[in-house]
């Protein structure tokens, strides 16, 4: 296709080269996340809600979601009403993703009691508890979320949760939320479902309220309103409710070459893109010749004019960038610095490359992995460290709806082993009440050493 005149209205990434190091700094620097700065307007909210449970729920929603409900949780089994619209498609598109996801969390279900003899005589276990109660948090805003009520509701079935409650906030023309995500609810055996969003939802779940219960660990992600509730409850000792990780802006990085398939690579930063203003797509490009950057610049602007999201689009590609690199090995370097959330891979053997990565929620192997179906259907979780915070989390997964408790068994014998040792760290430490729960023992066993 012939380039067009660049106008004010085309799409069109900003390039930087790898040896400009100051670009590529600002070409990695994601959006600035206002978390602390909406705290004072989140506290308030919060507060309410813990204060005065449903009926500030109601009015909050009343207020931002323009829904006056007289109940703000819908109990299973849900309604036969509230699935209505649903096709026969749509629900094996939702089964079949169900499927997936359930056969490859199932997988990582950890059952195994561990057990280790450290001495002759000392026995420390470690066995897994599911995390009793979750809330789940599904977005509503421009963007109906079925894949995220599946993505959390699936693990936390698997994991074997008691009790599993989704929040999504209610839509203005009925009151209620997708039929999708009803669906999904009811298939992963949530109990109920909060109509509210925003901070009120997660201070309803955190705190709990006359109707809905308080919950262990709130999941999801969300705007930056749930977000700060999310850690401003998380830091509340009076809550005692844990969050999977903190949560920015949705983002991707895509490593091609000069055999990349251009559509393909302009399909995936443009479906990263679409999420929201704050997204951001990176294009690492591995030795790419000049026409072949003018032909990816071409394909996401033909591709972006036709979205519905385009004014989305638009904003996001407005602080994105493809950074040329000299190497596979640069690129790779590169990639690690940013950590991305997501990392599609349309290189030459890119299998061979995934040994090379270090920092990335999740990774899209080849030219026929599009971010989509990890989003999706294929199994994997798409609920994944955004923000630079693959460094040190991991995406939502199974063990994110378990704990584990150790446990210990130590006989005579294995007192006998350990027991001095015990008394000697004790006795630095200056506490004799430890030091003598040890001696007590080995004096009735007539093992006390000298000494002691
Ligand atoms: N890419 C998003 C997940 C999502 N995509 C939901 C479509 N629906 C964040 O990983
Ligand atoms: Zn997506």
């Amino acid at each position: 296709a012939q380039a067009e005149e660049p106008t004010s209205e085309t799409v069109v990434l900003d390039v930087v080269a790898s040896s400009n190091q100051s670009g590529v700094e600002k070409a990695l620097s994601r959006p600035i996340q206002k978390t602390s700065e909406i705290m004072h307007l989140v506290n308030p909210i919060v507060e309410r809600v813990r204060n005065e449970g449903d009926k500030a729920l109601i009015e909050f929603t009343a207020k931002f979601d323009g829904v006056q409900l007289t109940s703000p949780v819908l109990e299973a089994p849900f309604p036969e009403e509230y699935f209505e619209g649903l096709t026969d498609e749509m629900k094996e598109a939702l089964d079949l993703s169900i499927e997936n996801v359930r056969k490859f969390h199932a997988a990582q279900l950890q059952t195994e009691v561990l057990q280790v003899e450290t001495q002759p005589g000392v026995v420390c276990s470690r066995f897994p508890r599911p995390i009793e109660k979750v809330g789940l948090y599904i977005p509503g805003g421009t963007a109906v979320l079925p894949s995220t009520a599946l993505m959390l509701g699936v693990p936390a079935q698997v994991a074997e949760c008691k009790e599993i409650v989704f929040a999504s906030p209610p839509r203005k023309s009925d009151g209620r939320v997708s039929p999708e995500v009803i669906y999904v609810a009811a298939k992963v055996g949530a109990s109920k479902i909060v109509l509210a969003g925003g901070a009120q939802a997660v201070a309803a779940m955190a705190y709990g309220t006359e109707s809905i219960p308080k919950v262990d660990k709130i999941l999801g992600p969300g705007n930056q309103f749930v977000t700060a509730a999310k850690m401003y409850v998380q830091n509340d000792t009076q809550a005692l409710c844990s969050i999977d990780m903190p949560a920015g802006p949705s983002e991707v990085l895509v490593i091609c070459d000069e055999d990349a398939d251009v559509d393909f690579v302009a399909s995936d930063l443009l479906s990263q893109a679409e999420h929201g203003i704050d997204s951001q797509v990176i294009l690492l490009g591995v030795n790419l010749s000049d026409k072949k950057i003018q032909q990816v610049q071409d394909a996401v602007h033909e591709q972006a004019v036709k979205l519905p999201r385009v004014d989305i689009v638009r904003k996001c590609i407005a602080h994105s960038a493809i950074i040329t690199c000299g190497s596979y090995e640069e690129a790779f370097d590169i990639s690690n610095q940013y950590a991305p959330e997501h990392l599609i891979l349309q290189i030459t053997n890119a299998q061979d490359y995934v040994k090379l990565v270090d920092h990335a929620g999740s990774i899209f192997v080849g030219a026929y992995t599009p971010e989509s179906c990890g989003d999706y259907s294929s199994g994997t979780n798409h609920t994944l460290p955004t923000y630079g915070y693959a460094r040190q989390y991991s995406g939502v997964n199974t063990s994110t709806f378990q704990k584990f408790i150790t446990s210990q068994n130590v006989s005579p014998e294995g007192l006998k082993n350990i027991g001095k040792a015990v008394m000697c760290v004790a006795k630095v430490e200056g506490l004799d009440a430890h030091r003598n729960a040890v001696k007590i023992r080995m004096s009735k066993l007539g093992l006390l050493p000298e000494n002691f």
